[in-house]
């Protein structure tokens, strides 16, 4: 019997073979050799992906190039250390992996230092904590008492050092506020390691309100100012708080998790720029970036020493093919085609939330400055956050619900729906299009309701959707997927035959 990458070869004519294609249903082969069921769940879940659309505002599609790169057998490999200073022989393919992918960060961001081994965000900022931790507090610890070496202090002076790290002051936005889990949040390690306190945005505006953030500082004296977000839908002006950690005495960090393909995109640039302004600066890189699911943190060389102490401070073994994938991407974002995707998703940001607002949603701030907007469908719908994305969901949309500040619904509930253009913008869809999504989205909550419970009061989860919105809504947006397909080099149909039936 023919395999399917026979199959593939000899059903297409010489000049039509994609080797793109070729390789996807090689690799998909060799694994349906061992594990059909994972194949059969790729290629579920690009059916999935090409069947919804894609409004998550921290996801992606990365390249088949970054696809690639990860695939392969860097993965076999250890390097706890970092370049030139591991803790494994044989490490120097590793080492031009992990030494291209910094010197591509650094290029693309202008950095003076990158260190590209976090595994997740969540890991990045970690880092990031401790090596700030490290520099500020240990260091003068270990100076004060004419030590280098950890190992040498006695019990006491180890125990005394270990009170005196572990009570530091961070100060970050508020989790409904839009800051995220690992900024301060008390179900978060972060909260548990710091005395933190967190600042809010202004309860009319909902913006960040600088004059008051510095009050807050100084009076709080945090060891570490920390600004970025996970859901604000405006620029933030560093400068600003770079004179506000200045005033206080704080390191700045800032966590562009969110935003990065917007400052490596030159969208966000001067005041606006956080690299220019903060000691340390993590980001994911698979959100605006578009590379691989990881993260990188950009420093100061003041605090290059201490970063590249990630592993073992924090991280295990470094994913070497991750970051053979991070070096792929970076190199893509350097590209005048990505600095135009960039601008291309701030533009279909801002027309999607005029569109929005024209049809009478109410938009957290009145609109947008980056990818994402933040709807408050409790205000407009009666709905709950949830309900919002479960409707959505139902109608062909991925999105997430979300808190908005001061949500009288939580966390878990939310008043609010996270819009992002990240992904919509790579399949290339542009104004025209923001305007149909956005009729979509008024439709699909328009026809929405919660669903009563037996006490015939609304409930908080479930919904009741009238059957021709749904039908309507899956349409238009089944007609616009049509139009812009998810990695067109795939046929979906053939990988379907042959690894998911
Ligand atoms: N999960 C990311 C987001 O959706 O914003 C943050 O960790």
């Amino acid at each position: 019997m023919s395999t399917p990458l026979q199959t593939y070869l000899s059903d297409t004519a010489p000049e039509n073979v994609n080797p793109a294609f070729v390789s996807y249903i090689a690799a998909l082969q060799q694994v349906a050799q061992t594990a059909p069921e994972i194949a059969a769940s790729v290629v579920k879940e690009l059916a999935a992906q090409r069947s919804h659309l894609k409004l998550i505002a921290s996801e992606n599609y990365c390249s088949l190039a970054v696809q690639a790169a990860m695939g392969n057998l860097l993965t076999d490999k250890y390097a706890e250390g970092y370049p030139a200073h591991r803790y494994y022989g044989g490490c120097n393919n590793i080492d031009d992996v992990e030494t291209a992918a910094a010197e591509e960060a650094k290029a693309l961001f202008g950095a003076q230092h990158a260190y590209v081994q976090p595994h997740s965000g969540a890991d990045a900022n970690l880092v990031a904590y401790w090596a700030i931790l490290s520099a500020k507090v240990e260091a003068s610890v270990l100076a004060e008492l004419g030590e280098t070496n950890l190992s040498k202090l006695t019990d006491e002076q180890w125990e005394s050092l270990r009170q005196k790290l572990g009570n530091q002051r961070l100060m970050g936005l508020d989790y409904y506020s839009g800051g995220h889990l690992t900024h301060g949040y008390r179900q978060n390690v972060s909260a548990r390691m710091f005395v933190s306190r967190s600042y809010t945005v202004n309860r009319e505006t909902g913006l960040l309100d600088y004059d008051e953030i510095e009050k807050q500082a100084l009076e709080f004296k945090p060891l570490i100012l920390l600004a970025g977000y996970s859901a604000y839908p405006r620029a933030i002006n560093f400068r600003r708080f770079r004179e506000i950690a200045d005033k206080c005495g704080a390191v700045l960090m800032v966590d562009m998790a969110h935003f990065a393909g917007l400052v490596a995109g030159k969208v966000f640039t001067g005041d606006e720029d956080p690299v220019k302004w903060a000691d340390v600066v993590t980001t994911t890189t698979h959100k605006t970036l578009r590379g691989p699911r990881g993260a990188i943190i950009l420093c100061r060389s003041e605090f290059a020493e201490y970063v590249n102490k990630g592993c073992p401070l924090v991280l295990g073994g470094p994913l070497a093919h991750v970051m053979a994938a991070k070096a792929v991407a970076f190199k893509e974002a350097r590209t005048q085609g990505y600095q135009d995707y960039a601008h291309r998703m701030q533009a279909n940001a801002r027309a999607l939330a005029a569109e929005c607002q024209a049809l009478g949603l109410k938009l957290q701030t009145g609109g947008t400055d980056n990818h994402l907007m933040l709807i408050d469908i409790a205000a407009t719908h009666g709905l709950t956050g949830r309900q919002g994305e479960a409707a959505m969901f139902e109608c062909g949309i991925t999105l997430n619900r979300n808190s908005l500040p001061f949500d009288p619904n939580g966390a878990w509930w939310t008043s609010g729906l996270r819009v992002g253009t990240p992904a919509v913008t790579t399949l290339g869809m542009g104004a025209a299009e923001m305007k149909e999504i956005a009729a979509i989205i008024k439709l699909v909550l328009d026809g929405t309701k919660p669903a009563l419970t037996d006490k015939g009061t609304p409930a908080r989860g479930k919904i009741v959707i009238d059957e021709n919105v749904k039908a309507q809504a899956k349409e238009r947006v089944s007609a616009l997927l049509g139009r812009f397909v998810l990695y067109p080099e795939l046929d979906l149909g053939f990988l379907t035959r042959h690894f998911a039936q």
